[in-house]
Parts: C-alpha cells; sequence; structure tokens
C-alpha cells in the first residue's frame, strides 16, 4: 500500500548532517527571567512566541515579550516532571506512568519521515532535512485531553504550514494524514494483543486546519529536545482539538483528496469524531466535557476549571467551522 522510495537527501539543502549530529547540534539553551524568556540556538534564533511565522522577522533583533498572546499563554505552565511521566502514549502501554517507563526502547535515530500523495516533491526525508531550514519558536499552549484533564506546556518547534509548502502541495490536497512509528519489536503496546488500536496509530487534519498557524510541529519542549514519551523526534501539536489529533513520533505525511481513517475514530466512531475540537458543550458519551483538571492536581486541590469553547482558541479557529452542525462534526 505505500511506496517506499529511496532516502532523499538533496532537496533544499545541501549540507548533509548525520542524524547523530542531531541532538547535540541544536543543544537548546533555555534562558527564563522575570519578564521574558526565549531559545537561543547557536545557528538559528527562536523568537518569542508573539513573533510569529514572518521570514522577515527572523533577521531582525530578537524582542523579548511575556505578553499573552494565541502563541503563548501566561498560565502557569505544568511542571516539566508531570509533563513527561504523566502519558498518553498507547504504543508502549495504556498506564500514564507507561510511557515514561517504555518509550526509551524507541529509536529515534535515524529518523525518516514520508511526505507523500497531493504534492509535487514525494519523497522519503531525512529528519535533518525535515527540520533543517525552519527556525524555532517556543509555542505556550494548552493541551486539553478528552479524559478531561489538561495541562500548559512550552513547546519548541515550527508551523506545520512552513513545512507543507515546501513540498509544494497540488490543488488537490484536501487533507493531510499522519502516522506514527510501525515498530512492534520497539513498542510493547504494538505488540499486546488486547489491544484496540490498528497500529499504526493514525491521524488527519483538513487542509486549512493543517495550515493554520497556530498547528505545528514540535521538536522540543520545555528547552530541551522532546523526550521520547511525549513523541520524539517530531510530533504535532494542534492546540484547539483534543489531544489524540496531537500525534507523537510521525513517520509518514500524506497529502490527500479524502477524509483519512484515524485511529480512535476507527476504534469508537461514536465517540471520537474526525475533528475532535474542544467543545464543553459536546459531552463525550461517558463522561462530561464542561470541565477539566488542570495537572498536577489532588484531593486536597482538584484543579477543576471550565473548559473553553476551542480550548480558548476561538477567536483564531472558529471561522474554520462557519456554518457547521458542531454536534454532528464533533
Ligand atoms: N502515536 C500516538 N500519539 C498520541 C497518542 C498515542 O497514544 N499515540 N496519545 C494522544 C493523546 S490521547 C494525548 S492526550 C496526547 C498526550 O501528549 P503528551 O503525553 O505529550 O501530553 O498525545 C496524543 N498523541
Ligand atoms: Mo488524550
Amino acid at each position: 500500500m505505500r511506496s517506499k522510495t529511496a532516502i532523499k537527501t538533496d532537496i533544499l539543502s545541501s549540507e548533509i548532517t548525520p542524524e547523530a549530529d542531531y541532538i547535540n547540534r541544536r543543544q537548546f539553551i533555555y534562558r527564563s527571567g522575570q519578564t521574558a524568556m526565549c531559545l537561543c540556538l547557536p545557528y538559528q534564533l527562536a523568537l518569542a512566541g508573539d513573533a510569529v511565522d514572518d521570514a522577515g522577522l527572523r533577521q531582525s533583533p530578537l524582542v523579548y515579550s511575556a505578553a499573552e498572546t494565541p502563541y503563548r499563554s501566561n498560565e502557569k505552565q505544568t511542571p516539566f516532571v508531570d509533563a513527561t511521566s504523566y502519558n498518553n502514549f498507547y504504543e508502549f502501554g495504556t498506564d500514564k506512568s507507561d510511557p515514561k517507563r517504555y518509550a526509551s526502547a524507541m529509536t529515534i535515530s535515524p529518523w525518516s519521515v514520508d511526505i507523500s500523495g497531493e504534492v509535487e516533491k514525494p519523497g522519503r526525508y531525512h529528519l535533518e532535512d525535515i527540520i533543517r531550514p525552519h527556525a524555532f519558536q517556543e509555542r505556550v499552549y494548552r493541551l486539553r485531553c478528552v479524559e478531561a484533564w489538561s495541562m500548559v506546556i512550552p513547546w519548541v518547534g515550527f508551523p506545520l504550514a512552513d513545512l507543507l509548502k515546501r513540498f509544494s502541495p497540488t490543488s488537490k490536497a484536501k487533507y493531510v494524514a499522519f502516522e506514527t512509528l510501525n515498530r512492534p519489536s520497539e513498542m510493547r503496546g504494538q505488540r499486546s494483543r488486547f489491544g484496540t488500536i490498528d497500529w499504526p496509530y493514525a491521524e488527519g487534519l483538513r487542509i486549512d486546519e493543517a495550515m493554520h498557524p497556530l498547528t505545528i510541529l514540535a521538536v522540543g519542549m520545555y528547552g530541551k529536545t522532546l523526550p521520547n514519551q511525549n513523541g520524539a523526534p517530531l510530533r504535532l501539536v494542534v492546540p484547539w482539538k483534543y489531544g489524540f489529533k496531537s500525534i507523537k513520533s510521525i513517520t509518514r505525511i500524506h497529502l490527500t483528496e479524502q477524509q483519512p481513517a484515524t485511529s480512535w475514530n476507527l476504534t469508537a466512531p461514536n465517540e471520537y469524531g474526525f475533528y475532535s475540537n474542544v467543545n464543553p458543550l459536546v459531552d463525550h458519551p461517558r463522561w462530561s466535557q464542561a470541565t477539566e483538571r488542570r495537572l498536577p492536581n489532588s484531593l486536597f486541590k482538584p484543579n477543576r476549571i471550565k473548559t473553553l469553547p476551542f480550548n480558548g482558541y476561538a477567536e483564531q479557529v472558529a471561522s474554520l467551522y462557519k456554518g457547521m452542525d458542531l454536534t454532528r462534526y464533533f
């Protein structure tokens, strides 16, 4: 079904870097201060979250800002330890503690990504070639799981739109499908006989959702490269949708004319739709979505807060769904 072409390294860059160098060359130096935080990379500058996708801005001096913007929530950030030990990554098991315990078995170098379907430059590309042209930005986003818990996470990444444009989508590219690594030898959840997911984990977006400036591919969090349990080396982050849309450890990006099948929708179509926009008005068949538990919480500090339409990003994304019945397209 999938065509495997030879790995290309010649696109967009003549400089070839062995993948082993990936982490070393991209040492994240994290600075934080009272009023500002920024990521400073040796050969690229990452801008504060409100200086978004203007290539011209990348050349200008860094602007420090801690202002609340859609790209940078000012809410209290979830401690690193919680964001990296309470995870969903069913390839490693269904317990929240399984990903941290078992994801180190996943080989993330070398890593390649297939880009296929409705693009003018399909191919299988080394991770280095996927990410090298992009300046990293820090995005502080709320992450709202469909299970009604949430976190605030500082991601490091770049707009998915910038990546897709490099491969020249055709006019037939109406959707983008994503797949996670399929490697049972390293992913004990994929070996389990009791799994409900048909591997590989698959997700998808409509092309306008994929091109939206809030949608990013993350390569890091908290100023460091992504831990395996959070989806190293490359994962999607779509902050206005339930967390399961933010697919981890991506090995395939496929542009298509048809709406792609997605893992949770295949598993339980009455519970998980293709769109899966965060919506406090549409309850999960088995629980309410009106509120969420903001992590970390405890018995004495339940930290239950109201869930916002589109996870608080309605101003930026509600127009994408104008005229759609969000009860039907949940
Ligand atoms: N490949 C893959 N991606 C995945 C999942 C998964 O099981 N497998 N779980 C999803 C769910 S349900 C959530 S809430 C987020 C959790 O991301 P985090 O562990 O980095 O917080 O990852 C999503 N991406
Ligand atoms: Mo989730």
